[in-house]
């Protein structure tokens, strides 16, 4: 499964460009405006696994870092301090990774 089954080509290009500048990725908004937020918890939950690159069963920091390019190949990684801020924003149980209960808690507050 690919992102583009999910959600929308149009909305992950404008999504993804809309964060292209350096520093500026604003995770809430990009769960918006990708259309990740009005999915089901199911879809959500096929999202998390599709980031979930090693299936691991979570998303740890070099997925997270790589989060974008989860949903187009052509976006940028994220800082290391975007990187940060995500996990700390996602990771409730403070594991140092995200779970797909955490991630779906983390699109459904955005
Ligand atoms: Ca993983």
């Amino acid at each position: 499964m690919a992102m583009t089954d999910l959600l929308s080509a149009d909305d992950i290009k404008k999504a993804v460009g809309a964060f292209a500048a350096a520093e500026s990725f604003n995770h809430k908004k990009f769960f918006e405006m990708v259309g990740l937020k009005k999915k089901s918890q199911d879809d959500v939950k096929k999202a998390f696994h599709i980031l979930d690159k090693d299936r691991s069963g979570f998303i740890e920091e070099d997925e997270l870092k790589s989060v974008l390019k989860g949903f187009t190949p052509d976006a940028r990684d994220l800082s290391d301090k975007e990187t940060k801020a995500l996990l700390v924003a996602g990771d409730k149980d403070g594991d140092g990774k995200i779970g797909v209960d955490e991630f779906t808690s983390l699109v459904a507050e955005s």
